[in-house]
């Protein structure tokens, strides 16, 4: 495999496109050597496919404010791999949300999938509606007309969406209730459902959940645990606050949470009281963090500053892609940070992550520690699809083990000669052979 051929072509034919650009830099790179060592793909030209979506759906969404104007809003989504089962994926609703960011979303999800254990392709959808300062009416409407276009796409056994930032069980729950009534039919065709109508028990804290599951197991490695660790994280929507829950449960310390107006920090670390205001907050629709210290008086804001300033042992970024740089590395490392586990999609940028492993940092890469989210996902699917719902226990039952799964098939493909667990190159190895190897099972097709 030429990588720099395969990248120039990629930049070529996607123009403007960086975040994909960087989300296909990091996984060829990654995957450069174990390519090289296996004809077969090559042979097969797998990697120059895989860097090609499926295809890509691009529509207009009309809709009526409450003032009586007028709004055009894009709705997209992208299917980008179905080898090794439906298109799955979540929607994004966020104003700066571009084909591009979907594209990477997309090429991203497929290694994530993969790595589940279960059997789901890579897909992404979302548009650049900002759901800030809307009133719920207006969301309601919003979410109907993007779905009156989804629904011609979308299937439970073609393509599956389920939330992302912008998306939780409140828009989940006006996306189905439309695509019912066009469908005329329930089936499990968006994931993130209610518990009255579906959806799977633990499936909002998945994510969160999943992501500390991880850095237990990246701990454990280190011989290190959890209890009495600070830890960071970015952002306080579904994914910082399952985190924060778990992280709690356990015995850590939550120092700090964030937004786009800065962040907070509480020497006394979260509670059940603080975790819980952080739903509120998010329901409130104005997407900042600095009420939370009014709230709480251990609490301090921080205006216009990203959490990663602070000391902690672990840093989890659990927002948005390329919330930690450079220079937010080499603060986290002079402050003796021990693990830095990306809970949102492509957190860290690709500087970051070289800093990290540069210094011995552990590094987990998105696609795998908070693969828990879309595998819960799966496990919806598959309660759907026999009519039936598991327990809580059972559940987490099955999180944890495919939480196990992937730090087991990190330690595998990404540990190096002198030991250190490059997780990003055991996840995207891990992530690449299963579906790679059922491409060429499947033919040119
Ligand atoms: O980035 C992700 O994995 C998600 N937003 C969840 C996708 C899903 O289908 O549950």
């Amino acid at each position: 495999m030429d990588v720099k051929k395969i990248l120039a072509d990629v930049k070529a034919k996607n123009p403007g496109q960086d975040l994909f650009l960087q989300a296909v830099t990091e996984v060829l790179e990654s995957i450069e050597d174990f390519v090289a060592k296996n004809p077969k793909y090559d042979q097969h030209k797998i990697v120059e496919r895989m860097v090609e979506p499926d295809r890509i759906f691009q529509f207009k969404v009309e809709w009526i404010d409450d003032k009586g104007n007028i709004n055009i809003n894009r709705g997209f989504r992208v299917q980008f791999n179905n080898a090794i089962g439906p298109y799955k994926g979540g929607l994004r609703f966020h104003p700066t949300v571009t084909l591009d960011t979907l594209k990477f979303l997309g090429f991203e999800q497929t290694f994530k999938n993969s790595l589940t254990t279960l059997p789901m392709g890579g897909g992404k959808g979302g548009s650049d509606f900002d759901p800030k300062g809307k009133s719920d009416n207006e969301i309601m409407r919003f979410c109907q007309a993007f779905m009156t276009e989804l629904y011609k796409y979308i299937g439970p056994d073609t393509d599956v969406p389920a939330g992302d930032i912008g998306v939780g069980g409140r828009e989940i729950g006006y996306l189905y209730g439309m695509y019912k009534k066009l469908a005329r039919e329930n089936t499990g065709v968006l994931t993130g459902k209610g518990g009255n109508w579906g959806g799977s028990i633990l499936r909002p804290e998945a994510t969160g959940f999943g992501g500390v599951y991880f850095v237990v197991n990246m701990l454990k490695s280190k011989n290190l645990e959890l209890k009495g660790m600070k830890i960071a994280l970015s952002g306080f929507g579904n994914v910082a606050w399952g985190a924060a829950l778990k992280a709690t449960e356990l015995g850590a310390k939550v120092v700090c949470i964030s937004g786009p107006d800065g962040y907070i920090y509480d020497e006394e670390g979260m509670n059940a009281e603080k975790i819980e205001y952080m739903l509120e907050l998010r329901e409130s629709n104005n997407n900042v963090v600095a009420p939370f210290a009014t709230k709480f008086p251990s609490a301090k804001f921080i205006a216009g500053k990203k959490p990663w300033e602070a000391k902690v042992d672990i840093a989890m970024p659990c927002a948005i892609q390329n919330e930690l740089d450079a220079n937010d590395a080499k603060t986290l490392i002079a402050n003796g940070v021990k693990v830095v586990c990306e809970v949102s999609n492509m957190g860290c940028t690709a500087d970051a992550i070289h800093e990290l492993q540069k210094a011995s940092v552990a590094f987990a890469p998105g696609k795998a520690a908070n693969a828990g989210g879309v595998g819960v996902s799966g496990l919806e699917m598959s309660q759907n699809a026999g009519h039936i719902s598991w327990t809580g226990e059972e559940v987490d039952k099955r999180l944890h083990a495919m939480m196990d799964s992937i730090h087991n098939n990190c330690i595998k493909y990404g540990t190096e000669a002198n030991g250190y667990i490059n997780y990003v190159k055991g996840a995207n190895i891990a992530g690449f052979i299963k579906v790679a190897d059922s491409m060429i099972e499947l033919g040119v097709c």
